[in-house]
């Protein structure tokens, strides 16, 4: 087998980063450095998307290489949901192990525990986590900073267990334990207030969504997390170096989903106010990363891959002040709508790529999607995949690494409520949905209505003017595909 093309991968999979949030990408109120240089060394994409608007559908696809729409629980999950993706099905860690890598994940999963036969008791082994997944090592919080259980998982274990202090979560909508500080009961303990919901438990002095009580050693101090992850992926790379075997680091940052909690040194970092300033802390631990590659002698032979889940909100339940401090700056750079919508703004994410001996440097408009890095790393790695495996996922490995500037033909995309975009050149398609055309709470266009839309993206990236009555055949064909992929589901 030819192993010239073999390089360790890392992702590094940000949670609800924008299209205009990197100065690499046009903002000019945050500053990137680490992320800038990333892009200067390798291919910055313009027309990449995450599956979904939102995050547990997008992961999905990213590590199964199938459409959210082929599994019926891939939506946001609470945080004592059971594992979604079946442990039969082959994963894009289970790829690299195969091709004899080392796997491993850090960060944030949102893709549920346990096989879901029974409540998961967190103060024993879980039985079905990222390990049972393709991962050799697993160090992650189990959903959203904003959810119970405030906790880190390895392995199968809760860390910093105390037998003395059990832990017990739950998502009942009244709280199941008198013995716990709660939102509305407890207004004093709270560092920061909710704008909406996260007013269940408070843990650290934040309103989270669930109750959880105990675990008092267990829980994750909010200004510690992105150094404890960061300090895993090192431990990761260097164990790898050690063992002298390639590996495959899928490292899912927290920032900068809610609630935004920069270490102290990152606060103030930038004029934006929290959403800045943890946007400073990824883009330090970018850098910190490449630091410890360079170090281990390494960064020529490893692809670093940069993305985001989902697209930007400011407002996302916490009064941190994102609106009031943002000035001029736009997290979508140029795009309709944000996170949970069906416009562009949605789902069209940064996508960076960079490994000096493969990929090529500059700019690429090539249509790709997160769910085909599957079938790209297959390629690259020179492995079959099954007829069942990565269905969705198409061989954009030319176009990664630079050499096809077209990409996809055509790709399908869904907001929040599981409505269709689809992408094809230059089209734009929203199908009609039902849904109030704007979500208050977030301030964010969902892109709802009873009506087709059609976008020229040549000529409106800011998707204003709907020409789907210009162009009914148009609309009709993509009306068309969209049905054929979702009618694929019963051939697979
Ligand atoms: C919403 C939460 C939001 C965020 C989102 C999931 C409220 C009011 N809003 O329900 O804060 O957690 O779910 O975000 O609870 S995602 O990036 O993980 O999909
Ligand atoms: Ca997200």
């Amino acid at each position: 087998m030819d192993t010239t093309n073999r390089c360790n991968v890392i992702i590094v999979y940000a949670d609800d980063l924008g299209f205009g949030d990197l100065s690499c990408y046009g903002s000019h109120q945050i500053h990137t450095p680490n992320l800038d240089r990333l892009c200067a060394e390798g291919l910055k994409f313009t027309d990449a998307y995450a599956a979904s608007a939102v995050c547990t559908p997008s992961r999905y696809s990213i590590l199964t290489g199938r459409y959210p729409f082929r599994n019926s629980r891939a939506h946001i999950l609470p945080g004592d949901a059971g594992c979604i993706i079946e442990p039969e099905l082959d994963t894009m860690p289970r790829l690299f192990q195969r091709a004899g890598y080392r796997t491993g994940i850090v960060g944030k999963w949102h893709l549920g525990l346990s096989d879901g036969s029974t409540p998961i008791d967190w103060n024993r082994e879980i039985n079905l986590t990222p390990i049972d997944l393709g991962f050799d090592e697993s160090f992650i919080f189990p959903a959203t900073a904003d959810r119970v259980p405030c906790v880190y998982v390895e392995g199968r274990s809760v860390v910093n267990l105390d037998p003395q202090d059990p832990i017990s979560v739950s998502y009942d909508w009244e709280c199941p334990f008198d013995d716990i500080p709660t939102y509305h009961k407890n207004p004093e303990l709270l560092k920061m207030k909710s704008s909406h919901g996260h007013d269940m438990s408070i843990v650290e002095g934040i309103g989270r969504i669930g109750y959880m009580r105990g675990g008092r050693k267990a829980i994750w101090k909010d200004e510690d997390l992105a150094e404890t992850f960061l300090d895993r992926a090192i431990r990761f790379l260097e164990d790898s170096h050690r063992q002298n075997q390639p590996f495959f680091l899928y490292y899912a940052v927290h920032q900068p989903h809610v609630p935004r909690v920069p270490s102290p040194r990152f606060r103030g970092a930038t004029a934006l106010g929290p959403r800045g300033d943890v946007i400073a802390e990824l883009d330090w631990c970018v850098g910190e990363l490449r630091k410890e590659l360079e170090k281990l002698g390494i960064l020529e032979d490893t692809m670093i891959i940069f993305s985001s889940d989902n697209g930007p909100v400011l407002d996302d339940g916490y009064e941190d002040r994102a609106y009031e401090l943002n000035g001029t700056h736009r997290a979508a750079g140029p795009l309709r709508g944000g996170k949970y919508s069906k416009f562009d703004g949605g789902t069209r994410i940064p996508f960076l790529v960079s490994c000096p001996k493969l990929v090529h440097r500059g700019v690429s408009h090539a249509l790709i999607g997160q769910m085909d890095l599957f079938a790209s790393f297959a390629h690259m790695l020179g492995m079959e995949l099954a007829p069942d495996s990565a269905v969705d996922s198409q061989d954009m490995y030319a176009a990664l690494i630079g050499e096809d500037p077209v990409g996809r033909e055509e790709l399908m995309v869904e907001d929040l409520t599981c409505g269709k975009m689809l992408r094809s050149g230059n089209w734009t398609y929203l199908s009609p949905g039902q849904g109030a055309p704007f979500m208050k709470e977030v301030r964010i266009e969902t892109g709802l209505s009873k009506d087709p839309q059609l976008y020229n993206m040549d000529y409106d990236i800011g998707q204003q003017t709907n020409v789907a009555w210009d162009y009914e055949s148009v609309v009709k064909e993509m009306e068309e595909r969209l049905r054929k992929i979702m009618e694929s589901d019963r051939t697979r």
